[in-house]
């Protein structure tokens, strides 16, 4: 004798519920192909490489806050893919990173990435996989794209937006001083095109614009300034900031964004690009044209390179309540691999994947003691999870009584610089492997990666 339940709940069992069902076999929301790309950086310089949609940057993805969607992927290369959406706290087989879990898109088949996007803010989607010594692949392509989570009561305080992504292109290995090789390249742009080369952003007098930059570079750290112009940054990695400035130019190491309004009160033509000269002068800066004026894009020099994140924090710091975080020191190193060879890395004395430490507790707060041993800048990354700065750059020479009064500045990535010390906390809110890695192609190639898993 069968009865109605048992009936039931079998053809539960034998068909998934009809929402799952549904976001099976509807139409994606959207679609990305990869695929080879000839891509025209300059009249000078036609790269092959693998991009999103056709185009680099890949599409806009516009989407709102908590607003289920889903993503249709095809991978029309040869090789396995997987994309990875940035800054997003997702499950972690959606994340998007092979090592939390997430399955590869085996090449010339297709994948589906259904999730409720959040938080609101500016993102951004890449590949995530592994180049090694093939500088054309993962991140020194064409595979990154930019994300916007809208929340659902935002009132636009801008005329126009521009979403600008920064690029290196065409790398090749170079032996630096210590002998160790580094990737140093020979095209940078902006959008994918050269200085000169695509469409000048184009302004009005007395508008009010709103710039979403992302650095996409697989290595490179990068400064940015408007001509004739000051930025007022207003979000930091898509988060707004306690205490919103107005700065001369901006850093952004790999896959940081930043926000930043400007009036358009200085009529002309002129450059928004890269500060140091060489960098320009390898095509990275773009052409801001005011209506109906014209000539030749007017740059002036800055004298020196200025930025710090603590300027955006909170102006009073409130008391740290409740119970004290638990620490996790975590230290950098590089391994010298002999000449001709890039180095490898280590947290805590291991490389991926047998650098690990304790199992997370959901619920708690942690403090991430980020010790920088190495003559080398790190951007670090944490997946599915934002972190508060709260002590920044002290030197490792100092005596280890870093400031504490750091509040409010919620980032992704955070750049930790040569032989300095850097702390940030987290709540662990979202289960399930955590990776955490240098988001420099080169050193998460080289064991920078650790997985956090969850108690
Ligand atoms: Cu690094």
């Amino acid at each position: 004798m069968i009865s109605r339940r048992d009936l039931l709940s079998g053809l539960a069992g034998l068909f998934p519920s009809f929402p799952a069902l549904a976001q099976q076999f509807a139409p994606p929301d959207y679609k990305i192909d990869i695929a080879p790309l000839a891509l025209e950086l300059s009249p000078r310089h036609t790269l092959k490489t693998t991009a999103y949609n056709g185009q680099v940057p890949g599409p806009l993805l516009r989407l709102k806050e908590n607003q289920p969607i889903t993503i249709e992927v095809a991978n029309r290369t040869d090789r396995p893919e997987v994309v990875h959406w940035h800054g997003l706290f997702l499950p972690t087989d959606v994340d998007g990173a092979l090592e939390e879990g997430t399955p590869p898109i085996a090449p010339y088949s297709s994948a589906r990435y259904s999730f409720a996007p959040r938080p609101a803010g500016f993102r951004w989607y890449h590949t995530h996989t592994t180049a090694m010594n093939d500088l054309s692949r993962a991140q020194y392509g064409g595979q990154h794209g930019f994300l916007m989570i809208e929340a659902r009561d935002d009132p636009a305080r801008y005329d126009q937006e521009f979403f600008l992504a920064l690029h290196d292109w065409d790398g090749r290995l170079l032996a630096s001083e210590d002998g160790a090789m580094n990737p140093s390249y020979a095209v940078a742009t902006i959008n994918g095109k050269a200085m000169g080369f695509g469409e000048p952003l184009r302004v009005k007098q007395g508008q009010r614009i709103l710039l979403h930059i992302l650095n996409s570079s697989p290595t490179e750290t990068h400064w940015v300034a408007f001509a004739g112009h000051s930025l007022r940054i207003v979000a930091l990695d898509g988060n707004p900031v306690p205490a919103p400035r107005t700065v001369p130019m901006l850093r952004l190491a790999p896959a940081e964004r930043v926000c930043a309004l400007v009036e358009m009160n200085n009529p002309g033509v002129w450059v928004l690009g890269e500060v140091r000269k060489h960098v320009q002068a390898l095509g990275m800066a773009i052409v801001v044209e005011y209506e109906s004026r014209q000539g030749s894009a007017r740059w002036d020099q800055p004298a020196e390179l200025i930025w710090n994140y603590e300027q955006f924090a909170a102006p009073e710091p409130s008391d740290a309540s409740g119970e004290p975080p638990t620490v996790v020191p975590l230290v950098f190193e590089s391994k010298f691999r002999g000449h001709g060879a890039m180095e490898a890395w280590t947290i805590n004395g291991n490389s991926y994947p047998d650098a690990r430490v304790a199992p997370l507790i959901r619920g708690r707060r942690y403090r991430l003691q980020f010790i920088n041993k190495s003559v080398d800048d790190h951007p670090l990354h944490l997946h599915r999870h934002s972190f508060e700065l709260r002590s920044l750059g002290a030197p490792l020479s100092a005596p280890s009584t870093p400031r504490n009064d750091i509040r409010g500045v919620i980032k992704d990535v955070v750049l930790v610089g040569a032989r300095t010390r850097t702390e940030v906390e987290f709540t662990a809110d979202n289960p399930g492997a955590t990776l955490f890695h240098c988001h420099q192609q080169n050193h998460m190639d080289l064991g920078f990666m650790m997985l956090f898993d969850y108690a």
